[in-house]
C-alpha cells in the first residue's frame, strides 16, 4: 500500500527545508538503469586507485538499493548547497593555493547525516507506526547521482555532475532510505546541456569522457584527494594551484554562472579561511598544525602528506622565486619522502643556480630512492631549460 499521503511527503519536505536542505525528492529502490554505465566504468579501470568502488559486495548494492535496507520502499534524496568558488576571500598572501569550495567548512559527511537523523526524529514524532531507515551520504555503495536524477532533482551534465535547472550544481547529496511507502516524484528527464561543451574543453587534464563519466585517475579531484602516492609527472602542471579538489568543470558551466547563488548557502558549511591557502606557510605545516587547521573539514581525507605533496606541486606550478627557500627547507627537513619528492620537482620547475645547488646538496644526504630519482629528474629539467 502506498502511504500516498501528500501530507507526509509535504511534512518531510518542510522539515528537510527547515533543517537546511535546499532540494528534496522521492524515488523508489528499484535497480538503477545506469548501473551498466557504472559496471563498464569499473571494467575499464576508470576508477583508478579507488578500489573500494569495485568491491563485489559494494557493486551488488549499487545494482540493487534494496540490499541496503531490508524492506526499503522509498528513498528521500536531499541536496545541500555549498558556497560558490567565486565567493573565496582574497588570499592573505601570495602565492596562494585553491581548495575546492565544498570543503571550506565542516565536512558534509558530518553535516548531512546529522541533519538527516534529525529528519528521522521528526518523522518518528509525526507518525505512530514503526518504520526502519538508513542514512547515506557518500558513505556507502549508492549511485547517488542516479538516485537524485530519478527523484527529480536535476539532470546529469556532461561533466558528470547533477545539475538543477535553477540552482546549478554546487550542492552535495544525501539519502534517507525508508521502509515507508511514499509515492516517487517524477524523474528529471530533460537534458539541458544541449550542444554546450564548455566543461569538456576547460578540464585541464581532459578527463571528461563522452558518456558523462570521468577517467577518474586523471581528475585533479582524484589526484589531490584520493590518490595516496605520487602525482604522475605529466599531470603535475595541470594542477596549477589546486591543492584539494577542483571546481573548474563546474565554474565554467553556464547553469552555475547563471543560477548558483551564495544567498542561501548554509552558514555551517563555511570556514572560508582555508579556501586560498598561503602556500609558502602551508609547506611548513606540522602534523599538529595540520590537524588543528583542518579540524572537521574534508581536507584530512588527503592526509598531511598528501596535502603537502599538493602544496609543493602548486608552488612549482606558480613558479614564484620567493618560494624557493621554503621548498629547499622542505627538501632538507621534511620527514615524508612523498613530500620531499614533490618539493624536488617544484625546485626543478622554479630553476636557477640556487635550485641546482640545493638539489645537488640534497643528493649527498638523501637515502630514499624515489626522492633521489625526483632530484635527478629536477636537475635534468633545469639543465635542459
Ligand atoms: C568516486 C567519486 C568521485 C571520483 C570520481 C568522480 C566521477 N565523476 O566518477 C572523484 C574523486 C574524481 C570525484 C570528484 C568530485 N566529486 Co565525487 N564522488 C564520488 C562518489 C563517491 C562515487 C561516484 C561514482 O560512483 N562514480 C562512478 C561514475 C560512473 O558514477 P557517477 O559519477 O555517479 O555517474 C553516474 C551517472 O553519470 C550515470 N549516467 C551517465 N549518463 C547518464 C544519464 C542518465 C539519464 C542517468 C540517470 C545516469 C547517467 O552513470 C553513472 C552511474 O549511475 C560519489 C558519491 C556516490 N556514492 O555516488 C561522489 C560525488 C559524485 N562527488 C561529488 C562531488 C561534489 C565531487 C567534486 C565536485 C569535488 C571537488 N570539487 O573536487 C568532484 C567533481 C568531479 C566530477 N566532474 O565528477 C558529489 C556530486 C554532487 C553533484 N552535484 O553531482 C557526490 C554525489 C558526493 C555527494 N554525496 O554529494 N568524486
Ligand atoms: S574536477 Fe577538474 S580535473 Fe576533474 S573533471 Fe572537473 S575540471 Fe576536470
Ligand atoms: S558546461 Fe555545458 S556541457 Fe558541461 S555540464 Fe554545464 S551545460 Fe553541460
Amino acid at each position: 500500500m502506498v502511504e500516498n499521503t501528500p501530507s507526509l511527503k509535504d511534512f518531510i519536505k518542510a522539515e528537510a527545508s527547515r533543517l537546511g536542505f535546499d532540494l528534496v525528492g522521492f524515488t523508489d529502490p528499484s535497480p538503477p538503469d545506469s548501473f551498466a554505465v557504472y559496471q563498464k566504468w569499473l571494467e575499464e579501470g576508470l576508477h583508478s586507485g579507488m578500489a573500494y568502488l569495485s568491491r563485489p559486495d559494494a557493486v551488488a548494492r549499487r545494482a540493487d538499493p534494496s540490499l541496503i535496507l531490508p524492506g526499503v520502499k522509498s528513498i528521500v534524496v536531499v541536496a545541500m548547497r555549498y558556497p560558490r568558488p567565486e565567493d573565496a576571500p582574497h588570499p592573505v598572501s601570495e602565492p596562494a593555493g585553491k581548495v575546492a569550495a565544498y570543503s571550506w567548512g565542516e565536512d558534509y559527511h558530518h553535516i548531512i547525516p546529522s541533519q538527516l537523523s534529525r529528519l528521522v526524529t521528526a518523522l518518528k514524532q509525526k507518525i505512530d507506526f514503526p518504520f526502519d531507515w538508513k542514512i547515506y551520504t557518500d558513505s556507502g555503495p549508492v549511485l547517488e547521482r542516479d538516485l537524485a536524477q530519478r527523484a527529480g532533482l536535476g539532470w546529469i551534465g556532461k561533466n558528470s555532475c547533477l545539475i538543477h535547472p535553477r540552482m546549478g550544481s554546487y550542492f552535495l547529496l544525501g539519502e534517507l532510505f525508508l521502509t515507508l511507502d511514499l509515492e516517487p516524484d517524477p524523474p528529471f528527464t530533460a537534458d539541458h546541456c544541449g550542444s554546450c561543451q564548455r566543461c569538456i574543453e576547460a578540464c585541464p587534464t581532459q578527463c571528461i569522457l563522452p558518456n558523462r563519466t570521468l577517467d577518474a585517475g586523471r581528475c585533479i579531484s582524484y589526484l589531490t584527494i584520493e590518490n595516496k602516492g605520487a602525482i604522475p609527472n605529466d599531470l603535475r602542471p595541470a594542477l596549477d594551484g589546486w591543492v584539494f579538489g577542483c571546481d573548474i568543470c563546474q565554474q565554467v558551466c553556464p547553469w552555475n554562472i547563471r543560477f548558483a547563488s551564495s544567498a542561501h548557502t548554509s552558514s555551517f558549511l563555511e570556514k572560508k579561511e582555508i579556501a586560498r591557502p598561503p602556500l609558502k606557510q602551508e609547506i611548513h605545516l606540522s602534523s599538529a598544525e595540520f590537524r588543528q587547521k583542518f579540524n572537521r573539514s574534508p581536507v584530512p581525507r588527503a592526509k598531511r602528506r598528501g596535502y603537502l605533496r599538493n602544496v609543493a606541486v602548486a608552488l612549482g606550478n606558480l613558479a614564484d622565486k620567493t618560494a624557493l627557500p621554503h621548498l629547499i627547507f622542505c627538501l632538507q627537513n621534511e620527514s615524508e619522502p612523498l613530500v620531499r619528492a614533490h618539493a624536488a620537482w617544484a625546485i626543478g620547475k622554479i630553476g636557477g643556480q640556487q635550485a641546482i645547488n640545493a638539489l645537488a646538496n640534497a643528493l649527498s644526504s638523501e637515502t630514499d630512492p624515489q626522492v633521489i630519482k625526483e632530484i635527478h629528474l629536477a636537475l635534468n629539467h633545469i639543465t635542459k631549460n
